[in-house]
């Protein structure tokens, strides 16, 4: 009787470290948020987010959900896509605050802007 309540007892050890290992993970994963990200969906010969404003260190990922090719280029030079079939994404990481206007040098009419604060 003592053995099989023993087992028992370190059955529900187990799962309270369990529970404990659980908790920490969840409490680092608080602690340490991922790296900022933001999506810009292109469809309908427009970015869908015409202007968007983002903390530095942000990750801006424009994906072309249209069924012919665009770029995303900015217009100061900062960043620069290649041709975006139907589906590719480009992704730029913006480090330092600043206003950073772009277009599509195919549709030079699609503009858009991404605003950088703290
Ligand atoms: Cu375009």
């Amino acid at each position: 009787m003592t053995r099989g309540l023993k087992m028992l007892s370190f059955q529900a050890a187990v799962l309270a470290s369990t529970a404990v290992m659980m908790s920490t993970v969840s409490a680092m994963t608080k602690a340490a948020p991922a790296p900022a990200a933001a999506a810009i969906e292109i469809g309908n010969f427009t970015f869908k987010a015409p202007s968007l404003t983002v903390k530095p260190g942000t990750t801006v990922t424009w994906t072309n959900g249209d069924d012919i090719p665009h770029t995303v280029v900015s217009k100061d030079g900062v960043f620069k896509s290649k041709v975006l079939d139907s589906g590719d994404k480009f992704s730029f990481t913006f480090a330092r605050a600043g206003q950073f206007g772009y277009y599509c040098s195919i549709h030079p009419h699609m503009t858009g802007t991404v605003i950088v604060k703290a």
